[in-house]
């Protein structure tokens, strides 16, 4: 199948890196969002989101006139659906006298309905957004089937999952292999097409639920494993053991490879995907569910440690160092780093936080600061949340230099015990427990 022109509906992490990209192989893009401000921001020649890269691809994408952003779909010839499925905060499913979250799958319906009015014979609808197994044929292809046109006869549909690391997208969407699951194995191979305009990396053709499943199984793996990892840290804690150095000298072995421990899973995707899994049969996934309530678990863990090192908490004033979800990122969604805040805040710790991809961020009951200097200015202990560089690379004498505080709190392994202790600090690590539990004295 040959491709002109195409449809992006949602422009956020996936849909705006997408549409500029296809828009940079000379296609011609309509990049559609239904959030006032989203729209506007791309108008005025802004982007609203931080990944490496994109602002210049943005920019060159709506230069060169090939990418246009509109509020509705047009005619096309194809047509992506890249919009958020997030969980329902309030309502949720109980199984087993337990409770789930669920998937909020509004955004992923309406975005399928405004296609209808558009949508010709011929053409191909893909599906992006992380779903529940089953939604292509049970949800999408019933609401396209509205404009009379058949799924897999009259037009092609396919589910293609996301797979690029936030931080990493550019590279990761052209590189990375791609599955697409299709409705008939016509649609999978119009989907090829399709992405075979820019993907380098292979092409998967399969069905479209396998598909879903896929892409489920791959964030619900990474979770189980540093549920896991979370697990070993607490159970070194307890028996005076290094996690860090335990983890290297196990995954000398050839087949172990043992991810990292720290302050809890975040992100739109790893916290939320195992969710859609246990939603869709909570009767055959209690090691999933488990995973998530460990991981969901680890924030307060991670306060339990700042309370041992600290004492008490109530008055205590912490520098909390990193909001964003994961390194390097400007990311705060899910954030295990704004839940660890917000648990010490609750507990009466007085907190001032600095996230350097965020200077500005404004998040509700939160104090947050622009400079680091300010976070360190005037406070008891400093508590590292995100193993950011420009974290990892702080001297500690420069650091001894700005505050009175030698009270150190290390969540993600970035510093060095031995470094820290000689500029006069008392360092607390996550897995590692305090040097007296230790009993060595000397990390
Ligand atoms: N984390 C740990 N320990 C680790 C690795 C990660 O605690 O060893 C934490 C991170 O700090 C973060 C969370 O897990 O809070 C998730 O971060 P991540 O880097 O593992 O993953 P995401 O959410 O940024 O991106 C994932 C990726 N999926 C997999 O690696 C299987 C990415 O490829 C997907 O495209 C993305 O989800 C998505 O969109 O689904």
């Amino acid at each position: 199948m040959k491709f002109q022109k195409l449809c992006v509906i949602g422009l956020g992490y996936i849909g705006l890196p997408t549409a500029s990209t296809f828009a940079a192989q000379g296609l011609q893009v309509v990049g559609v969002d239904v959030n006032p401000s989203v729209l506007e921001t791309l108008r005025n020649g802004g982007v609203h989101i931080h990944e490496p890269g994109l602002r210049t691809l943005v920019e060159a994408a709506l230069r060169s006139g090939r990418l246009t952003i509109r509020e509705k779909p047009e005619e096309a010839d194809a047509f992506i659906i890249a919009v958020p499925t997030p969980f329902y905060e309030d309502c949720f499913g109980e199984h087993d006298e337990r409770w789930y979250k669920r998937a909020d799958m509004r955004a992923v319906a309406s975005a399928t309905e405004s296609i209808v009015p558009v949508l010709q014979r011929g053409n191909l609808v893909i599906l992006e957004s992380t779903s529940p197994p089953r939604t292509t044929v049970d949800l999408v292809a019933p609401i396209l089937e509205k404009s009379g046109l058949r799924a897999g006869v009259d037009f092609h549909l396919a589910y293609s999952p996301e797979r690029v690391l936030p931080g990493q997208i550019l590279r990761e969407l052209i590189e990375n292999a791609r599955v697409i699951g299709g409705v008939t194995p016509e649609s999978a191979r119009a989907g090829r097409d399709l992405y075979a305009i820019f993907v380098k990396g292979e092409i998967v053709q399969t069905d479209a639920t396998t598909a879903e499943m896929v892409k489920l199984m791959e964030n619900t793996y990474r979770d189980v494993n540093i549920a896991i990892a979370n697990e070993f840290a607490r159970l070194a804690e307890r028996f005076g053991v290094d996690i860090w150095e335990a983890i290297r000298i196990a995954n000398l072995h050839p087949r172990v490879r043992i991810l990292s421990p720290g302050p809890g899973v975040g992100g739109h995707c790893i916290s939320v995907d195992p969710w859609f899994l246990v939603e869709a049969a909570p009767d055959l996934t209690p090691l999933i569910a488990m995973a998530r309530r460990v991981n969901d678990g680890q924030p307060h863990y991670a306060v339990a440690l700042i309370k041992r090192a600290l004492g008490s908490l109530a008055g205590k004033r912490i520098a909390a160092l990193g909001l964003a979800y994961k390194p390097d990122v400007d990311d705060l969604r899910e954030s295990p780093a704004v839940e660890v805040v917000r648990l010490l805040q609750q507990e009466g710790a007085l907190v001032r936080a600095f996230e350097p991809f965020k200077p500005q961020a404004d998040l509700p009951g939160l104090t947050t600061v622009a400079a680091l200097e300010d976070a360190l200015r005037e406070t008891e202990c400093i508590v590292l949340l995100v193993r950011h560089g420009q974290f990892v690379a702080l001297q500690p004498a420069e650091v001894a230099a700005i505050t009175a505080a030698r009270l150190v709190v290390d969540m993600v392994n970035a510093w060095k015990a031995e470094d820290w202790q000689a500029a006069g600090f008392r360092l607390y690590r996550l897995g590692v427990g305090s040097p007296e539990s230790r009993g060595d004295g000397a990390r």
